[in-house]
């Protein structure tokens, strides 16, 4: 094939991913649905990040940046496009901030020209990953993501201790980004830092997750909460663990909050993930729970367990049996269009709305902590479905 034949062929394959349809699944679980397709991939990507397009300097239009895979997406409607802000990880195994935008929040994503230029503080990073973005009540679209660098104390033999911490950007136009100071707090290691929207009696609240060490979270490994003054030099003194990790549960090692809560009237709806062991290695699911309008690190309703967990083809990939969300979006029309990843390789999007997730927070029962309280819960919905004719096919 020569380099053009290869180039035209490269390019038609690439229009028709972007253009691909995206098609609801049909029944779902009355809590959200899922679509057939990932919304980004490494495939979305544009090819003039991949390959050098020059037949002299490429003569075999060989991939000259490859990209290893498109995950944990940020998210925000802003002039009206469904916006991702993409954590993109080269083969090199930098990931770094894309934005890839819709015009309808389940198909036709794609990337801007360039990536994120967020600029470095004065310890440079050497990864970055995880962007939650924020529009506050201030007026700022603020990015929280996490920022590694390798553990100074590490031995030379040692190449793989880092240490986590919560690097901030913010911008008012998703083009030009400002680089403020990484936030500090008293926690060893910081991940899944996010912040509330809205004031809280007159601070930034940040949802933090303190950890001991890099994988491990320790002692830490709670959703916590914490306030600052300000987002220019933000510091937080004192951090709350509201939402801990519990014995036998989805979120028995460690867990973290998504992305920033929505606001609904009966509280603040949040998505966040939970870890737990298990003898293939750690499994990452999805979880809701609501906290109280006016205290938002009061959790209100828990349901138990997961709320998602990784499907079919998602449950393989570079970090197989993992899903992770730190993006969604709540339209005007309470359509909720939630951004998750698979195996830390791609990006889906699940539909739902803020009733049906209110409604799913609200009446799930929570968990009884122990086999015979699920029998209970159980028994009482067989109970109460006496009631009711059921369908040809239950006898
Ligand atoms: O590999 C799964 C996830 O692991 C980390 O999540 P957590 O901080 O909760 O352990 C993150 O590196 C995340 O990016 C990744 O998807």
């Amino acid at each position: 094939m020569s380099f053009t034949e290869r180039l035209t062929a490269l390019q038609q394959a690439h229009e028709r991913l972007l253009n691909r349809p995206n098609r609801k699944e049909e029944t779902g679980n009355g809590i959200f649905s899922r679509y057939e397709y990932p919304v980004l991939t490494a495939e979305h990507t544009p090819l003039c990040w991949r390959y050098d397009l020059d037949p002299a300097t490429n003569p075999f239009l060989m991939v000259r940046f490859g990209i290893n895979a498109v995950f944990n997406a940020g998210a925000v409607k802003f002039n009206d496009k469904y916006v991702l802000v993409a954590r993109v990880e080269g083969w090199d195994r930098k990931s770094f901030f894309a934005i890839a935008e819709s015009d309808n929040g389940t198909s036709g994503f794609a990337f801007r020209p360039f990536p994120l230029h967020i600029g470095e503080t004065t310890q440079p990073d050497t990864n970055v990953y995880d962007m939650r973005i924020t529009a506050h009540e201030d007026g700022w679209l603020y990015g929280l993501f996490c920022t590694e660098r390798r553990d100074p104390a590490a031995t030379a033999g040692d190449q793989t201790a880092a240490i986590a911490q919560c690097g901030i950007v913010r911008t008012r136009n998703l083009e030009q980004w400002e680089r403020l100071p990484d936030l500090k707090t008293t926690a060893a290691q910081q991940r899944n830092v996010v912040l509330h929207p809205e004031y809280v009696q007159g601070k930034y609240m940040l949802y933090t997750r303190p950890q001991d060490s890099f994988i491990e979270a320790g002692k830490g490994g709670g959703i916590g909460v914490g306030f600052c003054s300000s987002m220019e030099n933000a510091v937080i003194d004192q951090e709350q663990v509201i939402d801990n990790k519990v014995y036998h549960t989805i979120a028995e090692a460690k867990n973290g909050q998504g992305p920033a809560p929505i606001k609904t009237p009966q509280g603040w709806l949040h998505l966040a993930h939970g870890v737990r062991n298990t003898a293939a290695g750690l499994r990452y699911t999805l979880y809701l729970f609501m906290t109280d309008l006016q205290d938002p690190a009061k959790v209100i309703y828990k349901p138990a367990g997961y709320f998602m967990a990784p499907e079919g083809s998602e449950r393989v990939g570079d970090v197989s049996n993992v899903v992770f969300a730190n993006g969604w979006i709540a339209d005007d029309n309470g359509q909720v269009f939630i951004y998750y990843a698979s195996s830390d390789t791609r990006v889906h999007v699940a539909t739902s709305s803020i009733d049906q997730l209110v409604d799913y927070c609200i009446h799930t029962a929570a968990d009884g902590y122990r086999s015979a309280a699920s029998v209970e819960t159980l028994s009482k919905l067989i109970q109460k479905n006496q009631a009711f004719s059921l369908s040809e096919t239950v006898k």
